[in-house]
C-alpha cells in the first residue's frame, strides 16, 4: 500500500507529463515548467511535504518524488525540442522556392462589357454620356414625358414606389428631361443604367439595364433616327444586320417605331427564337412629342428630335444567345467565364 504523498506524487507526474505534451507554444511551455517544476511549482511544494511524514515513509516518498521530478523535468526538455522545431518553422514559413499559386484573372460582367460597346457605339455617332438617379419623382419619370394621369405604368402593379412621390425609374428616360432643363438645344445624350419594373419571366427581372438616347438639334428627322439606329444595329451585331421599323406608341415619342433586325438565328427564314416570324424586336424609338418639349422650354418650331430607348440584357442575350436572364445574374463562374 503506498501512501498517499506517493500517490499525489505518481498523480503530479502523469498530470505534468500531459501538460508538456500538450503544449502549443514557448509561453505555454515556460508556464507549465513554473507550474511543476519551478521553484514554488508543485513539486517544490510536495517535496516540502516530506518533512511531515513519518521517518520511517521518508526514504521511499523521496525517492519517488526525486523519480517523478527527473521524469517531468525529461517531459519538459522533451516538449522543449519539439517546439523548437515549430520555432522555426513559423519563423521560416515562407518558402521562397516553392511555386507561386497563379492568380485567376477578373473581367468585367458581360452587362457591364455589352453596356460599354453599345454607350462607345453612340459615343463614336457624336452622343454624350449622363448618369443619374435610380430613385425618380413621378414628375421626372413620368409627366414630363407626357405619361397621362391615369397611364398603365404609373400604377404600382407595374412601377416600385417608394413613397407617394418616389419610385424606382422606370426608364432611364427622366435623367433626359433633366438633361434639356439645364442645357439648351444641341442636346446628344444616352444614359446607360439601372431601371425598375415589376415584372419577372424567363426574358425579364424587376431590375434591369438600358441605354436610352436622345438627340434635339435644328432639323432632326425620321431619317436621322433610321441612319442612327441602322450605324447602331450593324456595329452591335454583324455589318449585314437587317433592321425593320414597325409602328408603334409611346407617350414620349410620336411617331413612334419599334426596330427588328432579321433574327440572328435564323437569317430570317423563321425559327423557334423568333417564333416563326424571321424578326426580332431589339429597341423602340421615335421623334420626340412636342409635348415634351413644353416641360423643358424647349421651341418646338426651333428644333425637332429623336429618341430610342433598348435594354442591355435582352441586346446581351441575342448576342451570345442565352435564353434565360437569371444567367446573367446569377454570378455562376461556369458561365460568366465563357465571356
Ligand atoms: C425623352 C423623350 C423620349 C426614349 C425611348 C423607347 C422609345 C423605348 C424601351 C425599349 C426596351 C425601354 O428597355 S425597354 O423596355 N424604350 O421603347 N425609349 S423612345 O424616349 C425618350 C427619352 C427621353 C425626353
Amino acid at each position: 500500500m503506498c501512501s498517499p504523498l506517493i500517490k499525489k506524487i505518481k498523480e503530479t507526474e502523469i498530470k505534468a507529463a500531459e501538460s508538456f505534451k500538450s503544449a502549443s507554444s514557448p509561453e505555454e511551455l515556460e508556464a507549465t515548467r513554473i507550474t511543476f517544476l519551478g521553484s514554488k511549482g508543485l513539486f517544490a511544494e510536495l517535496m516540502k511535504n516530506l518533512g511531515s511524514l513519518r521517518k520511517e515513509e521518508r526514504p521511499a516518498a523521496g525517492s519517488a518524488a526525486n523519480a517523478a521530478r527527473q521524469i517531468t523535468a525529461e517531459a519538459h526538455q522533451l516538449a522543449k525540442e519539439r517546439l523548437a522545431k515549430f520555432v522555426t518553422n513559423r519563423n521560416n514559413w515562407l518558402d521562397v522556392t516553392l511555386p507561386g499559386r497563379q492568380l485567376r484573372r477578373g473581367h468585367s460582367h458581360i452587362i457591364s462589357r455589352t453596356a460599354t460597346e453599345i454607350c462607345s457605339i453612340f459615343g463614336n455617332l457624336g452622343f454624350s454620356i449622363v448618369v443619374g438617379p435610380e430613385v425618380e419623382t413621378n414628375y421626372y419619370n413620368f409627366e414630363a414625358l407626357n405619361f397621362p394621369p391615369d397611364h398603365p405604368a404609373r400604377d404600382m402593379q407595374d412601377t416600385l414606389f417608394v413613397s407617394t412621390d418616389l419610385l424606382l425609374r422606370t426608364h432611364t428616360s427622366s435623367m433626359q428631361v433633366r438633361t434639356m432643363e439645364k442645357n439648351p438645344p444641341p442636346v446628344w445624350v444616352v444614359v446607360p443604367g439601372k431601371t425598375y419594373r415589376r415584372d419577372s419571366d424567363i426574358s425579364h427581372s424587376p431590375m434591369f439595364h438600358q441605354v436610352e438616347g436622345l438627340a434635339v438639334d435644328k432639323g432632326l428627322t425620321f431619317s436621322d433616327l433610321k441612319g442612327v439606329l441602322t450605324a447602331f444595329v450593324t456595329t452591335i451585331f454583324t455589318p449585314d444586320t437587317k433592321i425593320r421599323l414597325r409602328p408603334s406608341f409611346f407617350p414620349f415619342t410620336e411617331p413612334s417605331a419599334e426596330v427588328d433586325i432579321a433574327c440572328v438565328l435564323c437569317g430570317g427564314h423563321g425559327c423557334r427564337l423568333c417564333k416563326g416570324t424571321g424578326w426580332l424586336e431589339i429597341l423602340g424609338s421615335g421623334m420626340v412629342d412636342p409635348a415634351v418639349y413644353g416641360f423643358v422650354n424647349y421651341d418646338p418650331d426651333q428644333v425637332s428630335g429623336f429618341a430610342f430607348g433598348l435594354g442591355i440584357e435582352r441586346i446581351a442575350m441575342l448576342k451570345y444567345g442565352l435564353d434565360n436572364i437569371r444567367m446573367l445574374f446569377e454570378s455562376d463562374l461556369r458561365f460568366l467565364t465563357q465571356f
